[in-house]
């Protein structure tokens, strides 16, 4: 084994299973292993490197207030944070924002947010609040946020959990009707399932479901922490069905694939609940956050990210439409969020991605069926069309196999 792998086989605990690559360099779309092999990153940490690895002008907004301040906690005011949370709040039409660090923090706050909004504005009875996810969804690691998942491993081990938190059907908008009470407070949404293996919802889900939160005085939050800022070919991928949510939960690329930022933007009437000491977090909206989350909104605009994610999504998904091969069982996603489904009884989407990695693109399965191409949206039309013609040889080759 690699003695760096050996490491941190080691000394990390094991709850990720890597492929075996070491990364050492990133640069735009490609990383590069510590034996000097360069790949094409088709993965992009998630969503979170968007922009590029060590993008010049968000490396320079770093590095320049790294050197100035860096921290100084929420307990003074710093320079950029307003000028950060005033364009986040233009660019997706919300009013207010709380700063926070990982996703999952940020799902946090907007749980509490939702709750606190039902006790105090809507006028649910204490501790009767309740929020509405759905099945298939993932929203984080936390104990209140794994209480909501219906995948067991994710929960195995790690109760007693909260109450408060109901499921319904992803993508089923009577369901959620039906599920609403006077106590809901919200309801909890990926517009598209990143981690369930990008799942589309049907189309106008988005749209019936905004309503009847509407109707029912519900609030309906968006986790865009994967879909958001361009991702799927708009800013936003509420937009993709013209929904302005209540709620709006953002992270991943809002640090520019440089460091963790989140944020939970609502409407001025649910973020007024929160008052001094009722939340925080010491990093969440630091210096560094602010002035490295302001220039990746400026880049995402100036370069025209959601725009070119719309173009080389259609692009990359006709390109494996024209595949045809006998793996792949379905293709789906919207822009550059892409899930091939692998058949399994073909093959394992596992070794696909095993196979891709030693023809110099790295990805990821998820959920051992499906393999998720999501590179960065600087990625270019040529990039795409080398990385297809990876792709359809490595299909071809397991195709024969499984054949034989
Ligand atoms: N919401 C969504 C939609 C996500 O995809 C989170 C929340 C949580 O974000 P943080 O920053 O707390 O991880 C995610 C995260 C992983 C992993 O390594 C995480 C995600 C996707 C795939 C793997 O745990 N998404």
């Amino acid at each position: 084994m690699n003695k760096t792998i050996e490491l941190e086989d080691k000394y990390c605990a094991h709850n990720y299973h890597p492929l075996p690559v070491v990364l050492v360099r990133g640069e735009g779309v490609h990383v590069w292993d510590d034996a000097g092999n360069k790949y094409l990153d088709m993965m992009s940490a998630y969503s979170a490197v968007s922009h590029g690895h060590a993008h010049p002008k968000l490396v320079q907004a770093l590095t320049e207030q790294a050197g100035k301040l860096a921290i100084c906690s929420r307990a003074f005011h710093s320079e950029k944070l307003g000028a950060f949370l005033k364009r986040l709040c233009a660019m997706t039409g919300m009013d207010m924002a709380l700063p926070m660090n990982t996703g999952a923090e940020a799902v946090e706050t907007a749980l509490k947010a939702a709750r606190k909004w039902a006790y105090k504005v809507k006028g649910v009875a204490t501790d009767k609040a309740e929020i509405i996810a759905c099945t298939g969804n993932f929203h984080g690691r936390t104990i209140a946020i794994v209480a909501m998942s219906s995948e067991a491993q994710y929960k195995d081990g790690f109760g007693p959990f909260p109450g408060g938190m109901k499921l319904v059907p992803y993508g089923d908008a009577d369901a959620l009707e039906k599920a609403i009470t006077p106590n809901t407070a919200a309801f909890l949404v990926e517009p598209i399932q990143g981690e369930a293996g990008i799942v589309v919802p049907p189309a106008g889900f988005l749209k019936k479901a905004v309503e009847i939160c509407k109707r029912h005085n519900v609030l309906l939050i968006a986790d865009e922490i994967q879909t958001g800022l361009g991702r799927t070919g708009k800013l936003l991928a509420c937009q993709h069905e013209g929904v302005q949510p209540d709620g709006l939960i953002l992270g991943k690329a809002l640090g520019g694939g440089l460091l963790p930022v989140s944020a939970f933007l609502a409407r001025k009437d649910v973020m007024d609940v929160f008052h001094p000491g009722d939340h925080g977090s010491t990093f969440g909206g630091n210096p560094l956050a602010a002035a490295v989350g302001l220039e990746a909104l400026q880049v995402l605009e100036d370069e025209k990210l959601a725009e070119r994610s719309a173009e080389l999504g259609a692009h990359l998904m006709e390109r494996l439409h024209g595949l045809k091969s006998p793996l792949i069982k379905s293709l789906r996603g919207k822009g550059l969020f892409v899930g091939i489904e692998i058949d399994p009884k073909l093959a394992r989407a596992r070794e696909v991605c095993e196979r891709l990695m030693a023809q110099g693109i790295l990805s990821k399965e998820t959920h051992e069926t499906v393999v998720r191409l999501a590179p960065p949206l600087v990625i270019t039309r040529e990039q795409i069309d080398w990385a297809v013609e990876r792709i359809a040889a490595v299909l071809k080759d397991m195709a024969l196999k499984a054949a034989s």
